[in-house]
């Protein structure tokens, strides 16, 4: 419980230096609640805009008129905000460090060299036919032309949609169909800890899928030069279109509720759902909280371990950084490549000022010990930060004595694709810190706990996780879909956003997230659904059902436990095993590889046919005597069964 765990006050040194104390987050936190309209207007002067925005804030989170529009009124360019203006203070300062999968590569991209790349391959876009409102596909390696590719986008007013280096041609097909896509940009191979990934050929396999024939381009940048097929008419090389261009392209004039990108992420139903966000409100968001939450200064080196594929990538690699101009580091390859080492080598050798990562990659180096930092000093670093999942107590620990030095204080920042910024976090300079916690709300969020009836629930409580009003950085639909958007994070309690997490508030008003409450798997910090995973395993012909639950997971933080029942006549065998395990990643990604599967000749289910999982859940944890009430199960004799056979595993 919290008030047995260590509390890491403020440092003073921090808080002399820091962008906001301890006096400036409360009167800056009460502003942003007595009157959002003029805090907000007062911010959105961060930004350049060609428009001002007048009309601040017009939203609704009334069950029947989702409306989310911010800065309506307002026009600009992100690509603009992220490389024009900072051209003549900041040309010549490097704005991206690229390190490469082997140590031996690295470069310094400047401010203006990013620039002139980008509005070439603006030009080339604009070249295949790709304008204003038309989107793109992205499926790339964590390189530089994944940044300016996004830029790109922005510039001429396209929508990017990036699909993450690691799904399966399955999934590349249905974000492009979702999505309407007449142009893919990828590259020929990726590289990730000496492992060449395929992304051609899998763009090549996606785009042989029914219903993809939207798609009349693709854009390859030429990454290891690995032998990939040719589509004469369709593939283009990136860099032989892009050196032909100009290097100046004029940005198009964006109003601010003008879509900048969709993001794919995982729900508790159906299919992925493709998350819209919009160009002024979210910018101004990634930026200030880019800007506070990791106290970023002039002149610092940044560096975010996430990948472009996920939302963290967009709003903390990129976006929010470059609207900075900041240097922002980016990392082509694993943590644990060629050694366990690299990580901190990385911050020895670019001399990196604030770290950002996630609870899974900590405790991998952890579960190495001490030893495994012992190649770098990491003495540059000044601030850590973390995402993606609740990080335990033992892992922050670790984060804050061994990789930090004991000198950094560590953001544990909360937030989701959906709400395109971080919602709460301590700031290093205003907040004590406690091991486990995200703390307090961020400028402008008013996060409440709810119980199951959507009753507000007070003080030191546990409860489901609203948001009482909106935020200029919050999705605003999902594309194509705004009846989903409504049902899913709009309908379970009247006039509040749910965020799908549970939560419990101790006595001094922190948070601590305890993870999710619906059907959504977080995976070493990736999230994914149950039911994907499921519909992917009866689509095989052994298959007849699948409940797929999570489990408690030491490295990973959850692992996928899958229960299986096979059809009938079909034998059960360790090859099965690993041919449905190869099946998954093959129809989702290596990311939804199951860590166990069980054979299951029967599912427990209500009556009503509803597959049980809170006992699925507590029979994967190895909790059997926990297991609750079991009456109300159509057939309780298939519980034993279960757990027997799990005895067995
Ligand atoms: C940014 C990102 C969102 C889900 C979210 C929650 C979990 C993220 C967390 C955290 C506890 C943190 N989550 N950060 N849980 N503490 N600091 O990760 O977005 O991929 O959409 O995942 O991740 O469960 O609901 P996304």
């Amino acid at each position: 419980m919290s008030d047995q765990q260590n509390v890491y006050p403020v440092r003073d040194d921090f808080a002399a230096n820091a962008w906001v104390d301890k006096t400036k987050y409360t009167a800056m936190y009460q502003q942003s609640m007595d009157d959002p309209e003029g805090f907000w207007a007062e911010q959105a002067k961060r930004l350049d805009w060609i428009k001002p925005p007048s009309n601040i804030k017009n939203t609704s989170f009334a069950r029947d008129n989702v409306d989310i529009r911010w800065f309506e009124d307002g026009l600009l360019n992100v690509s603009a905000n992220c490389l024009d203006r900072h051209l003549d203070k900041r040309g010549d300062q490097t704005a991206i460090i690229w390190e490469g999968d082997d140590p031996k590569d690295s470069k310094h991209i400047t401010y203006r060299e990013l620039y002139t790349r980008t509005n070439q391959l603006a030009n080339a876009l604009k070249e295949l036919g790709v304008g204003k409102g038309d989107t793109v596909t992205l499926y790339m390696p964590m390189i530089p032309e994944a940044a300016m590719a996004m830029l790109a986008c922005a510039r001429i007013g396209a929508v990017h949609s990036v699909v993450f280096g690691g799904f399966s041609p399955d999934a590349v097909a249905q974000r492009v169909i979702g999505a309407d896509s007449k142009l893919v940009i990828t590259a020929d191979e990726s590289v990730r800890g000496g492992k060449h990934v395929p992304l051609k050929e899998n763009v090549d396999a996606a785009l042989t899928r029914e219903g993809t024939d939207v798609c009349k381009n693709v854009l390859v940048v030429k990454r290891t030069g690995g032998e990939i097929d040719w589509n004469d008419g369709r593939d283009i090389w990136f860099d032989e279109l892009v050196d032909q261009q100009s290097g100046e392209c004029e940005a198009e004039p964006m109003g601010a509720e003008d879509p900048l990108f969709i993001l794919y992420t995982s729900g508790s139903t159906g299919a992925p759902k493709g998350l819209k966000h919009t160009s002024g409100g979210y910018l101004l968001y990634a930026a200030m909280t880019h800007q506070y939450v990791f106290d970023y200064h002039e002149g610092e080196v940044y560096w975010c371990s996430a990948d472009v594929g996920w939302v963290t990538g967009h709003s903390y690699i990129v976006y929010g950084p470059l609207a900075n101009g900041a240097t922002t580091l980016m990392f082509e390859g694993v943590p644990s490549y060629p050694t366990h080492g690299r990580l901190g080598e990385i911050v020895d050798k670019h001399k990196v000022n604030i770290l950002y990562t996630a609870p899974t990659a900590v405790r991998a180096l952890m579960a190495h010990g001490d030893n495994v930092m012992d190649s770098s000093k990491r003495d540059s670093l000044r601030l850590l930060g973390s995402v993606g999942e609740p990080i335990n107590p033992e892992a922050w620990e670790w984060f804050y004595r061994v990789i930090g030095n004991e000198q950094c204080p560590i953001v544990d920042t909360w937030w989701q694709t959906e709400t395109g910024g971080i919602m709460i976090t301590p700031l290093p300079g205003a907040t004590p810190l406690k091991p486990g916690s995200a703390t307090t709300a961020f400028f402008g969020v008013k996060p409440a706990l709810v119980d199951n009836e959507g009753h507000l629930l007070e003080g030191a409580t546990e409860g489901n996780l609203v948001i009482l009003d909106s935020w200029p950085g919050q999705a605003r639909s999902i594309w194509g879909d705004h009846e989903r958007f409504i049902q899913t994070y709009f309908s379970a309690y009247e006039g509040m956003y749910f965020t799908g997490d549970g939560c419990r508030r101790d006595e001094d008003g922190y948070y601590w997230i305890t993870g999710r409450v619906d059907d959504v798997l977080n995976v070493s910090g990736h999230r994914m659904g149950t039911a994907e995973i499921e519909s992917s395993l009866v689509a095989h012909s052994a298959v007849a059902e699948a409940a797929v639950v999570g489990f408690p997971h030491d490295i990973k933080g959850q692992g996928i436990y899958i229960y299986v029942t096979l059809g009938d006549g079909i034998e059960a065998s360790d090859e099965l095993k690993k041919e449905l395990t190869q099946w998954v990643r093959k129809d989702i990604g290596p990311i939804a590889s199951p860590d166990i599967i069980q054979w299951a000749p029967g599912l427990p289910k209500t009556r009503s046919g509803k597959i049980m999982r809170r006992i699925l859940r507590k029979i994967a944890a190895n909790e059997c005597d926990g297991l609750g009430d079991t009456s109300t199960l159509a057939d309780p004799s298939v519980v034993d069964e279960l757990i027997e056979h799990r005895a067995n595993q």
